[in-house]
Order: C-alpha cells, then structure tokens, then sequence
C-alpha cells in the first residue's frame, strides 16, 4: 500500500492548547506523522509519495469560500492586529446571534468560521493543512486509478473540520474533500467509516442532506465526550439524505468486543448501500493509552480492524485522524494498514 505525505504537513507545530481551564502542551503535534511515517518505513508497507497540488477548486467542492479566504489570509491580519503567536477564539455566534454580516475584526472572524477554543491557528497552519489535504486527494487519486488501498498521511486531521468552521484541531476535512473528489471522479456511491474516537461532526455535515455519501461513525458518546453537540443515534440524516447518517455511539471505556460489534454493523451497512468505494477516516484514538480518550482497544485489535474493513473487498483510501498516544501511534496505524493487506 502507498502512503502519501509532505513534509509541509510538519510546519504547523502548535506549541498549548487550551484545555481543563489551563494552557497546556499541544497534543495534536508534528511527531504524530513522523512516528508514523518511520512506522510505514520500517515495516516495509510501501513506498511514500509527496501528494499532488489540486489547488483551491477540490477545497472549494466542500468548503466555504469565504471560509478558506479567512484561512488564507488569517496570519497576515493577525500579526497586522499587533498579534504573535498562537490564535484562540473566544466569542461564537451561538443562539440568537447573527453571522451576518461577516465581521471585519480579527478575533470576529474568528469566533465566526470557528466552533471551539482548543484549536491553535498558527502562521503554518493553513499552508499544513492544504498539504494533509493534497495528500488525501492524492491517495483517493491512486485508488480511482486502480489501486486496491491507498494511505494518507494527514496531519493536521480534518474530520472536525465543517464547511466554515475549524475546531477539534482539524481545518480542512480531508475526507469530505476526498470523498467529494471521487463524486466527482466517477465513483456513483461513497461510504465513509469514521473509526476515531470523537464523533466526526464536521463529514456529518458536510453530506447529511446528501444520498450519494453515507456517512458512519463509531465514537464516544457526545453526551460524556466532545465534540459534545453532534453525534447521537437519532441523528440519520434529513431530505435526500434520510437514512445516509449512521451514528454508533459507545459509552466510554468500551473494549474491541463491544468496538468491534458497531464495526460489523457499520460493516452490514456500508454492503447494502453497495458502494462503490471506501473512505475510512482513520483515527487511533481509540488506543487503551490515548492521553485525551476513554476507549481500550489494544494494539493487536488493529490487526483485526484492518483485516474486517478489508472483507468489504472494496477500493479504500484511508485517511489519518486523531490519535494521541505518540508512541504508539505508529505502530497502531501501520497494524491497521497491514491487518487490511494481509486479509
Ligand atoms: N481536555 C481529533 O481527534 N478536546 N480531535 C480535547 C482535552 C479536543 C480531537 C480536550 C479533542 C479533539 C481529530
Ligand atoms: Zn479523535
């Protein structure tokens, strides 16, 4: 399996987040990719590929316009404000508050095209999260083209991120824009697995009217966990869509016995839509020693992930998540890959 990945992805190096009330060391930081990626090397997976340029039009399939405007042209207006340093928003426009017009203020805008302040936006930020998702539309490229399987890299994660918002440490949701760009590219029907942790509240949105995509995800349940106000059973989609959402919510602490029985349902399910191609949004955040999780699945039961997603004997991109126990993480993903191979 081929894996794609840019060095770019490495230059957003958030330094703190928020969170539990304090500033604390960043989670969500470069040496994720570069365990994983000397993961991929060492067990001889396949080669790695720098992704292609698809420029601003496959973002613009699923993002806002003024969305990646305000990405775009984000550092310039913040050091312009006399700002350095890593932004956090601190104002949203929740109930009863207008997002009209767009305001022309810094931390306006971003309370506008955001949905949490744990999210540090930085001067490399947009330039790494173009690359994480080039190289998720590089893998769908490979699969399109005949490959069995395909593996991006991403980093930063994408599967938080809506049409025009970032949160969740996530800007530009490399799966939707995949998924988007085999729409667009032949494939009649997309599924897409999200198998991280947290609920993948930004792809939900993204296709909830929407037929052609079904989106599944397997995740923490949001009344205990974030992303808190997406995610729940009843959510099944709404016009065209009805029926094209399924959430499988799990209380904290579930195991691969209790994970692995919301996987052969998403299984079943993704069968009778009869798609025509995978897109696995892969987190590894469901590891028994993830810092920010609550789930137990051990190392071994990604072997057995891989190895279930591969029965489906669909064409799949997978695309990196979440996943935060940095140690670990290469070998969790790589044992994904290689339970999917090997099957
Ligand atoms: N006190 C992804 O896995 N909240 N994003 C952490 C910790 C944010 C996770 C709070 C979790 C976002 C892609
Ligand atoms: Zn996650």
């Amino acid at each position: 399996m081929k894996t794609v990945f840019s060095p770019v992805q490495l230059a957003h190096d958030p330094k703190q987040e928020i969170s539990d009330g304090m500033l604390k060391p960043a989670v969500e930081i470069p040496s994720r990719a570069t365990m994983v990626r000397d993961r991929v090397i060492a067990e001889g997976l396949g080669s790695i590929l720098e992704p292609e340029e698809f420029g601003r039009a496959a973002l613009e399939r699923v993002h806002d316009a003024g969305y990646l405007d305000f990405l775009e042209s984000f550092w310039g207006r913040w050091t312009d404000a006399g700002r350095s340093g890593e932004a956090f928003p601190f104002v949203w426009p929740v109930r009863g508050l207008s997002t009209e017009p767009v305001p022309e203020h810094i931390d306006g805008l971003l309370g506008r095209y955001s949905f949490d302040a744990g999210t540090p936006l930085g001067e490399n930020t947009f330039a790494a999260a173009r690359a994480s998702a080039n190289s998720a539309l590089t893998a769908a490229r490979l699969v399109a083209g005949g490959e069995r399987s395909a593996f991006a890299l991403s980093r930063p994660p994408g599967h938080h991120a809506a049409a025009d918002y970032y949160g969740g440490y996530c800007f530009l949701n490399n799966a939707a824009i995949a998924a988007q760009w085999m729409r667009d590219n032949g494939a009649a029907r997309v599924a897409v697995l999200d198998v991280d942790y947290h609920h993948g509240n930004g792809t939900q949105s993204i296709f909830y009217d929407r037929s052609d995509v079904l989106f599944l995800s397997i995740h923490a349940d949001p009344r205990e966990e974030y992303p808190y106000f997406l995610g729940h059973a009843q959510e099944t989609g709404e016009g065209d869509g009805e029926g094209f959402n399924v959430n499988l919510p799990l209380a904290p602490g579930a195991d691969w016995a209790i994970w692995s029985a919301a996987l052969e349902e998403s299984l079943g399910r993704i069968s009778a839509f009869g798609a025509d191609t995978l897109i696995v949004s892969l987190g590894l955040d469901t590891y028994e020693k993830d810092p920010i999780s609550r789930f137990r699945l051990v190392s071994e039961d990604f072997l057995r992930m891989g190895e279930r997603l591969a029965g489906l004997r669909l064409p799949t991109t997978f695309i990196m998540e979440g996943g935060y126990a940095v140690e670990a993480i290469g070998v969790n993903c790589v044992n994904t890959l290689a339970g999917f191979e090997g099957a």
